[in-house]
């Protein structure tokens, strides 16, 4: 058994910082979040950025700007979200790679997003890939639903491996809208993958966070957590740091025997630029 890439996505786009302060929101928090998480076993880390009155945007300069703070001060993998909030324009999504992460989410396919649509028409997908290629940028697919798994097998069918020739992904899961968070699900989508697939991970949203990390380790996959998905360590227990949720996540993964692979091993693992 391999080691154990944990992916820490701090962010997002969805919680209000008012309604939760310990959301890493300034670049000065998302760097100090960035160390404490490396310092407590992530390899990766999925970027989203906000702008001063703390609201999620996708500004060119701020992106660029991340991106060279978190190399910097950390060896994390870098990777940004092409998927943004809701309401972003596509163009602003595919303009995400002129900021040259080291990976970009690339979500599979449209999907009910709570109230909302979260928006991933397939020429939108072929043309986000197409520029990974062209830009040499691995991609993490992201799978909301068993359709972005077949959408998977269509893509890699029609346009071939990414940058890199690993093929990474990772299963979003208990998003109201999309498949949900329990290892029946996961086990039918892992089931499914494209035989290309070389690694993937698995993330459960809100209550769903630790029958996904259980079922992923069980099944070998690797993890992702996060503020992004999760906001309380148990009822009634708000994380206070990201760290809290990493830390969690290393703790289960040296359990399953598995301990979490430095950023040196997760870039020979995701064929990441060196
Ligand atoms: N914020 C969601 C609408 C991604 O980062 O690529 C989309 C999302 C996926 O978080
Ligand atoms: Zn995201």
């Amino acid at each position: 058994m391999t080691s154990t890439l944990i992916t820490v996505a701090p962010t997002g786009a969805e919680t209000a910082k008012a309604d939760c302060p310990a959301l890493p929101t300034t670049l000065d928090e998302l760097v100090e979040t960035a160390k404490r998480c490396e310092a407590a076993g992530a390899a990766m880390i999925h970027i989203h950025i906000r702008d001063a009155e703390h609201r999620p945007t996708l500004d060119l300069g701020r992106l660029a700007e991340t991106v060279t703070a978190v190399r910097e001060n950390t060896a994390l993998i870098v990777q940004l979200s092409t998927g943004g909030a809701v309401t972003d324009p596509f163009e602003h999504r595919l303009r995400v790679l002129d900021a040259a992460p080291d990976s970009c989410s690339l979500t599979m396919g449209t999907v009910n997003f709570g109230d909302d649509v979260f928006m991933n028409p397939w020429p939108f997908v072929t043309e986000l890939y197409r520029l990974t290629q062209e830009r040499e940028v691995v991609p993490e697919f992201e799978l909301f639903d068993l359709g972005h798994v077949a959408a998977l097998h269509r893509l890699l069918d029609k346009f071939g491996l990414p940058y890199g020739g690993k093929v990474h992904c990772d299963l979003v899961m208990g998003v109201p809208g999309g498949m949900p968070g329990t290892p029946d699900a996961l086990v039918a989508a892992v089931n499914g993958l494209p035989e290309g697939v070389t690694s993937w991970s698995a993330t459960g949203v809100g209550r769903t966070t630790m029958p996904v990390a259980l079922a992923a380790l069980s099944k070998g996959g690797h993890l992702r957590v996060g503020m992004e998905d999760t906001l309380t360590l148990a009822k009634g227990q708000p994380v206070t740091h990201n760290a809290e949720l990493v830390e969690r996540a290393a703790s289960l993964a040296t359990l399953a025997q598995r301990p979490p692979m430095s950023p040196d091993e997760a870039r020979d693992l995701l064929n990441v630029k060196r």
